[in-house]
């Protein structure tokens, strides 16, 4: 067992939940007006609304002594001061010094890297002007008008959910997509729709050696230079990786590339280099703004006392379901279609980041890590899986993300948005009882079906607008949040050795589906399978 549970306010919690676990939020309510005003919390323009929780008082007071006895303070300030962290790689962990907007600089090996992470800033701002103005031309001479994000994992969802939230941002003379798929169909459907004079590729990959994403980029690559030659691709390809070799090899000039760097993990590279899509489509000063967003996010999680700090409330009451009402699943619910990727993102971000059976000590955990995480667009999954939210037997705590405004909004469309957001945490709270319902007239052989237990736990983070700088204190506010989960589970939160595994087998068996090679040693089931698509291949 981890030395975290052992500690004495891990008891107390244990003691305090057997005692607590049938609270009634309703009552809990009912019983303390100020509730709402104590388990919320104001930053800037963005509203913390943590009182749905099946938590009191005590409890929030229990699980933020726990967070100081396991010496939380200590991991933070390690992740801030570089400390290597990610200690199966050997590295520090530091996406927070890209959007460092301070004086302060930042050292890993005896080196500030605030320089470096400037000028590659700078870069980025250089061409993202010149695509953004039309000035970057084409190798016939057009000006760029689709702009093609080939990557994977990290280097695929961060930018693709932001470009997508912040759509309101970009200027109509671009248009922006993006391919992550080996399966040919993903590239397909987006070169159906460009013309090779107007388009230009952002090759993401840390590694630059990653299976799909090279694929897809020589596929790119060919279908370019069928129609323009050789030399169109210094016009239309650029990258953005940490292996300037393997990019100068591909025949992208080094001018066209955007270094980052080992500390900063694949699924937190949006804040650099992998981000010039969207810089690109949001223009330099409000990609700053994403990044003073972020910045503010980190400041609030370093300075702030537990009990006010966002990021450690939502880890902690994170642990408090999985740790004491065993939950293992979490919904994420954004009221925003510009937020329709969040979910795909957010699930990267918690599942590789603390879906770990190995402790810091390289032993066994012997309790749950990580959550399922999963979610839909409101008002979309009302009309699918919410019914289990509301009837279900699973507790499955939500965050409702509401976003109030948006430039151009229609009230027509907006303000049921926003009402279907606050009913259903409401409903999920406060359920329907028998009582309610006879009072409605309804049929009493019909009741049981129509009963809602209530009682399930929800936060609500509702957003003034979702804006280049509102979107970057979220996407921090949860990255901190991961953070803070997987310190307080001893685990690594930083590597990812679990995708690995899978893209040793998948290279093992590529050349046995390819004619003549001898086939490696496989379980039957395995073997059977390949046999089958052997013989089925055409
Ligand atoms: C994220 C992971 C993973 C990674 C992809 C793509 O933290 O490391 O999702 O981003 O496997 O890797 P490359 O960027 O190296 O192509």
């Amino acid at each position: 067992m981890s030395e975290n549970l052992r500690l004495p306010a891990y008891q107390a919690l244990t003691k305090h939940f057997e005692q607590n676990k049938q609270m009634s939020l309703r009552q809990l309510f009912e019983k303390d007006p100020q509730r709402f005003q104590k388990m919320s919390l104001l930053l800037e323009d963005m509203l913390l609304d943590f009182s749905k929780n099946l938590i009191t008082d005590e409890t929030l007071q229990l699980l933020c002594q726990w967070a100081q006895e396991a010496r939380l303070a200590d991991k933070r300030e390690a992740l801030f001061q570089g400390q290597k962290i990610n200690f199966s790689q050997h590295r520090a962990v530091l996406h927070t010094a890209l959007r460092n907007r301070t004086e302060t600089p930042i050292i890993v090996d005896g080196k500030n890297i605030m320089p470096e992470i400037n000028e590659v800033l700078e870069k980025m701002k250089i061409f993202s002007d010149l695509v953004r103005s039309g000035m970057w031309k084409g190798y016939t001479g057009h000006a760029i008008q689709n702009v093609v994000n080939i990557g994977i994992g990290g280097s695929d969802l961060g930018p693709k959910m932001a470009v997508e939230a912040l759509r309101d941002y970009q200027p109509s003379s671009l248009t922006f997509h993006f391919v992550s798929n080996v399966d040919k169909r993903d590239l397909e459907r987006v070169l159906e729709t460009c013309q090779p004079d107007n388009t230009l590729f952002l090759i993401a990959s840390k590694t630059f050696t990653t299976q799909e994403t090279m694929i897809n980029a020589r596929s790119a690559r060919k279908w370019l230079t069928d129609a323009l030659g050789e030399d169109a691709v210094k016009n239309h390809f650029v990258a953005m990786s940490t292996n300037i070799e393997a990019v100068r090899e591909f025949g992208i000039d080094e001018r066209n590339s955007f270094a980052f760097w080992d500390f900063v993990g694949g699924r937190f590279s949006v804040w650099g280099a992998v981000g010039l899509s969207l810089m690109i489509a949001i223009g330099y000063d409000n990609f700053i703004q994403f990044l003073e967003g972020a910045c503010e996010m980190d400041r609030h999680f370093y300075r702030e006392p537990f009990e006010k700090n966002a990021p450690v409330i939502l880890g902690l009451l994170s642990l408090w379901y999985s740790l004491f009402y065993k939950a293992e699943s979490a919904a994420v619910l954004p009221y925003d279609e510009g937020l329709k990727y969040l979910p795909a993102y957010l699930q990267q971000i918690e599942m590789e980041s603390n879906g770990k059976d190995v402790d810091a000590q390289r032993q066994d955990v012997t309790y749950p890590t990580g959550v399922v995480v999963f979610g839909e667009t409101g008002t979309n999954g009302q009309h699918s899986f919410y019914q289990l939210l509301h009837q279900g037997t699973h507790l499955i705590p939500c965050d409702f993300i509401v976003p109030i405004n948006r430039i151009e909004a229609d009230p027509e469309h907006q303000l049921p948005l926003l009402a279907n957001a606050l009913a259903q945490s409401e409903a999920l709270m406060r359920g329907k009882t028998a009582e309610e319902l006879r009072q409605e007239q309804v049929p009493e052989d019909e009741i049981p079906f129509r009963c809602f237990k209530g009682n399930h736990p929800s936060n609500s983070i509702l957003i003034e607008q979702l804006t280049p700088k509102a979107l970057g204190r979220l996407m921090a506010l949860y990255e901190h949040k991961v953070f803070v989960v997987g310190a307080m589970l001893n685990i690594d939160s930083f590597d990812q050795w679990g995708v690995e595994l899978g893209k040793q087998l998948a290279k093992k068996i590529l050349p046995e589906l390819q004619a003549g090679t001898t086939p490696a040693k496989h379980d039957a089931s395995t073997q059977g399978q390949i046999d089958f698509v052997k013989a089925q291949l055409r």
